[in-house]
């Protein structure tokens, strides 16, 4: 089942049980944080604040904030089947050659069977237009995080921009800073598609025509901070998880398409080489990060439906909502990660360590230096380049059981034979980095080491009891009284 959009998900959520509604007006400077990241610590439920202090919008906040309700967004019972299905769909005459297999993967995802249906006239979130001196984007409940943050933010939008060279769509996630009633910072992290859409609006010293769209729905705010390949267009990729065409309509003052039924759209163009000092931001690392200059964003319309509600969420110190997102991605990609990359067999990317710093990853080794190899192939694989730390085990190790890869990885490896450092691109978000954005990355092979590749000793066993007595205990366990 499809949500029409984001209220429509709201009322499914509040069906289930899965939302509160707080009458109390929670200002939206500070208060709404340090509500929700009590809430999001103690895996409690998605809020509606109702009445915002100051604004007649209420902001619905961590609607993805659990595995329910992440499986919930994306329409199914967990989202491990939505991983099964693109395991099934990916099976048949997959070729060998990696270049096709990436180019196949919209053809094998069956993307093409939903693009995005374009209906003429007004939609939904054009119910009010304002434009020109009508524009007031500080009449919106946009939160102020943390104590410390640059100001208040839009946390969570899909940015539609578009190739001016090849026309083609991308819809990111980046986070937005308010500056006055018609202008905001864009943060276009330089690795993004967004950024790199500006880049080339930028070399051929254009403006770039911008829509941030709040709302719409939640299969498609997913799909905008999955990490697909630049080619894929998200808008298709929600079709595809919704199993149904998302339906477009045309903004107002800019030549873009947006959801229909989306809540709230904001319209406008970032001019070339200009730049604004954007932050500090307490981020998804538990830390802030630094004030820096990016792209402006000007507003030439904020359009609307009669009775919005505000989606936001808040990032900081993890466990936060974004670990359902992280977690979903990393389960829903990691049969395409399996498509590059076969020998690997589960991999986990621990919330704690913020899914980029910490990549355990267990594998059927089957030749000596295998755990480099596999090392090297996740460093050159899209958003896995910014991972800064890579255990590689082998296949009888249970990769989400961090006490167990503990157990193995620190008894498995001689760390100076065992680790490979090499360099490349960091996460901007990084802030322990020597500059911004490129550093140094570490692997580790905690695989069982083989004569083959050097080892002289004897690899032992691991500890395990006999079947036969574990049954004959298990037999008598009763008569001990031990439970
Ligand atoms: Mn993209």
């Amino acid at each position: 089942m499809a949500y029409r959009d984001f209220q429509h998900f709201l009322t499914v959520l509040e069906q289930q049980g899965e939302l509160k509604r707080i009458s109390y007006p929670l200002d939206p400077v500070l208060e709404i944080t340090e509500v929700a990241d009590r809430v999001m610590k103690s895996d409690g439920p998605a809020l509606l604040i109702e009445k915002p202090k100051g604004y007649d919008i209420p902001v619905a906040i961590n609607t993805f904030g659990s595995r329910k309700r992440m499986s919930m967004a994306l329409g199914v019972n967990d989202f491990e089947e939505i991983a099964r299905e693109i395991e099934e769909l990916l099976k048949p005459e997959i070729p060998e050659r990696l270049i096709e297999k990436i180019g196949m993967l919209p053809k094998l995802l069956r993307l093409a069977d939903m693009p995005p249906k374009k209906r003429s006239g007004d939609g939904l979130c054009q119910q009010v237009v304002l434009a020109g001196d009508e524009v007031d984007i500080e009449r919106l409940p946009h939160l102020k995080c943390w104590p410390l943050d640059g100001g208040r933010y839009i946390t969570l939008p899909l940015v539609f921009t578009h190739d001016p060279n090849t026309g083609k769509r991308n819809v990111g996630m980046y986070r937005i800073q308010i500056l006055d009633r018609n202008t905001a910072a864009m943060h276009w992290q330089m690795h993004k598609v967004g950024a790199e859409h500006y880049r080339i609006a930028e070399e051929k010293q254009q403006p770039i025509q911008v829509a941030v769209v709040l709302g719409g729905d939640p299969a498609l705010t997913y799909s905008a901070t999955a990490p697909l390949p630049p080619g894929i267009d998200e808008v298709m990729f929600a079709g595809f998880l919704r199993r149904q065409p998302v339906e477009l309509v045309r903004c107002k003052t800019v030549d873009v398409w947006v959801p229909a039924d989306a809540e709230i759209v904001l319209e406008g163009y970032v001019n070339p080489g200009e730049r604004v000092m954007e932050g500090p931001f307490g981020d998804h690392t538990g830390y802030y990060s630094l004030a820096d200059l990016y792209p402006v964003f000007h507003v030439t319309a904020i359009t609307h439906r009669k009775n919005p509600v505000y989606p936001a969420t808040i990032v900081g110190r993890p466990p936060m909502e974004d670990a359902w997102l992280g977690k979903a991605t990393e389960r829903i990609f990691l049969p395409l990660i399996k498509l590059m990359v076969p020998e690997i067999v589960d991999i986990n990317l621990p919330v704690e360590a913020c899914f980029h710093n910490l990549a355990i990853v267990s594998i059927k080794k089957r030749y000596p230096g295998h755990a480099f190899k596999v090392m090297n192939a996740l460093w050159g694989l899209g958003q896995l380049m910014f991972t800064k730390i890579i255990i590689v085990v082998d296949d009888d190790v249970n990769v989400q059981d961090m006490y167990e890869v503990i157990w193995r990885f620190t008894n498995n490896i001689d760390p100076e034979r065992d680790m490979l450092v090499t360099r490349g691109p960091i996460d901007v978000l990084d802030h322990a980095s020597r500059m911004l954005g490129y550093g140094s990355k570490i692997g580790f092979d905690a695989t069982r080491k083989w004569a083959s590749e050097g080892f002289t000793r004897e690899w032992p066993d691991v500890i395990q009891m006999s079947p036969e007595v574990k049954q004959r205990i298990d037999q008598i366990w009763q008569q001990l009284g031990l439970d």
